[in-house]
């Protein structure tokens, strides 16, 4: 079995029920399971214009970790999967969405290709994966940016809130 983990977020529709019903689909894949899922998290949109990051709802987001005997690109399609089971629509980049799945991580593999990149090309700069990746794996190192721990730093108390159980409902 190889690990993996997986970024989700939604700023539409009910976004912590989309996260929710991502993680229970992400448990029905073939042979896969899902070990250990962060809290939920909700987090200011970034990457947005500053005339325009007024009108973004924040997001919800978390991150799975799984084991999988499914290949990248194998995950990769499923995760494209449930992305359109919860409806997700692509009218242009970075879009508000119903469901976002990104796979961040898979063993230390590197890989660039036109359909994938591993790791995540944006995952070391991103609070809002950083946050809940490292609440399920502080000792982890992203293959050519080093220790999650240090990655963090810039993005403690930076509009990243984590929901406790019962608001996360
Ligand atoms: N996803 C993006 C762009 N910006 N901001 C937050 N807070 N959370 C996201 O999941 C997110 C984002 C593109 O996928
Ligand atoms: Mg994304
Ligand atoms: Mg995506």
């Amino acid at each position: 079995m190889k690990h993996a983990y997986v970024a989700l977020g939604s700023n539409l529709a009910d976004p912590i029920a989309q996260v929710r019903t991502a993680i229970a689909a992400l448990g029905t894949l073939p042979q896969t399971q899902v070990i250990k899922v962060s809290s939920l998290y909700r987090t200011a949109p970034i990457g947005y214009k500053e005339d325009e990051v007024a009108q973004v709802p924040d997001f919800i987001n978390a991150v799975a970790e799984l084991k999988t005997e499914l290949s990248p690109v194998e995950l990769l399609d499923a995760l494209f999967v449930i992305e359109n089971a919860a409806g997700r629509e692509r009218p242009y980049r970075y879009a508000p969405r119903i469901l976002d799945c990104d796979l961040l991580l898979y063993e230390d593999e590197v890989l660039n290709t036109d359909k994938l990149t591993l790791p995540h090309p944006r995952m070391h700069s991103r609070g809002f994966v950083l946050l809940p990746l490292f609440e399920i794996a502080p000792e982890l190192s992203i293959p050519n940016h080093g220790k999650i721990s240090a990655l963090l730093k810039p993005h403690l108390n930076a509009g990243i809130q984590k929901l406790k159980p019962e608001d996360a409902k």
